[in-house]
């Protein structure tokens, strides 16, 4: 899993000549627990997928940022670093070149590089490979300028580039991921305080795993409806008399909203939040296997997800009835919605169970096949040894 560090330095060999100064690597996340609830400055629990982004890359002397990609045949870009803004770059290359403005307009001095990229994520499946491509520009950028960033504000500043230069409106939550996680543990953020703590999360060790189906339905997130969930939250913020919707305790004060849509809008997120608190209580708490009781959680946020907030999708519908009834122990759709990923839970021997139903389900309805990938909370963004094979 995660990117060969010999390939994207071979691909940095035969687009820019010459030999790499590192190679940089940022993980994708799933979410165990948390979903939309970013923005309205609630908790959330990803963890840091083993699979994501690889940057090799050297320093110029000039002020360029040269970038290819293995996944962009023949596509190369070039861009000025002086002169940067919004709109200037677009496509896939104004993730990175969004992170070199976002750096410099936090006033750093940014170093002119040639950045070759290589990916083990399939895109458009919701496990943000855009935020792993900004972390692992960012990592490169900021070593091969002897920049010292503290990873939280390099966070803020990826995040900033996908809002305000790729134009994407997502919360923290998955910059924070590629990030701050840690191996073996899944990330609680407090999207208010920005405090975190890592939460230790190894369902191996109780006979049970993390089962990724990509339902190849494609996720884009700079679709309206991801920013048109934003809006409805902050208005029934502002009906409730609060800043953020994170400010309720109690989900009774929902009931407060006229409107039935933002009622539901709010009630997902003040329960999802509480889920948050209640998955991190059952894995720190030492009452035996509790992994049933995460499971039922998570079936609990999709049907929330899919009723109250109304972002899933029929495949994922049909991807989580299926792993439920072949004996999944809960299963959701993760991520912004509308396309992209479910994550299963499941014990070991019901693995293989769970991808025969959900692969016959979508065969029966003639969908593209899904792609299964394990989920192991992994480390987060990080420069790969010179030695790393290859
Ligand atoms: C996307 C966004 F990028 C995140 O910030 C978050 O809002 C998520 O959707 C939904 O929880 O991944």
């Amino acid at each position: 899993m995660s990117p060969e560090p010999g390939a994207v330095r071979e691909l940095f060999r035969t687009r820019f000549g010459g030999t790499a100064d590192g190679v940089w690597l940022a993980p994708g996340r799933a979410n165990l627990m948390g979903e939309h609830t970013d923005y309205n400055e609630g908790f959330v629990l990803p963890f840091a997928l083993g699979q994501g982004i690889a940057a090799a890359a050297a320093r110029r002397a000039d002020r360029r940022l040269v970038l290819c990609s293995a996944q962009e045949p023949g596509c190369r870009a070039d861009v000025a670093l002086d002169g940067l803004a919004p709109g200037r770059v677009t496509g896939w290359a104004a993730y990175p070149a969004g992170v070199a403005w976002a750096l410099a307009a936090a006033g750093y001095q940014v170093p002119g590089a040639c950045l070759a990229i290589d990916s083990d994520m399939p895109a458009g499946a919701g496990l943000s490979s855009s935020a792993a491509l900004e972390c692992a520009t960012a990592l490169a950028l900021t070593e091969l300028g002897g920049l010292a960033v503290d990873p939280r504000e390099l966070a803020a500043i990826t995040r900033r580039a996908e809002n305000d230069f790729a134009g994407v409106p997502s919360g923290i939550m998955d910059q924070s991921a590629s990030l701050l996680s840690r191996r073996g543990h899944a990330l609680l953020l407090d999207c208010r305080s920005l405090e975190t703590s890592q939460v230790p999360f190894d369902p191996g060790a109780s006979g049970s795993r993390l089962l990724l189906i990509n339902t190849r339905a494609r996720h884009v997130l700079s679709a309206g409806a991801y920013g048109q969930r934003r809006a409805e939250c902050e208005q029934a913020a502002r009906l409730l008399g609060v800043p953020s919707l994170r400010y309720l305790t109690d989900v009774a004060d929902v009931g407060r909203l006229a409107d039935p849509v933002l009622r539901r809008r709010a009630r997902h997120v003040v329960n999802d939040d509480q889920r948050v608190l209640e998955v991190v209580a059952l894995l720190r708490s030492s009452d035996g296997d509790v992994y049933p009781g995460i499971g039922r959680l998570l079936t609990e946020a999709h049907a929330s997800l899919r009723d109250d907030f109304e972002v899933s999708w029929p495949e994922a519908d049909v991807a989580v009835d299926a792993a439920l009834a072949a004996g999944a122990l809960g299963a959701r759709m993760i991520g912004g919605g509308f396309g992209g990923s479910v994550l299963a839970l499941v014990r070991s021997d019901a693995d293989e169970p769970v991808r025969s139903a959900v692969a016959e389900a979508f065969a029966r309805r003639s969908w593209a096949a899904p792609e299964f990938l394990e989920a192991t909370p992994s480390a987060s963004a990080r420069r790969l040894p010179d030695d790393a094979a290859g």
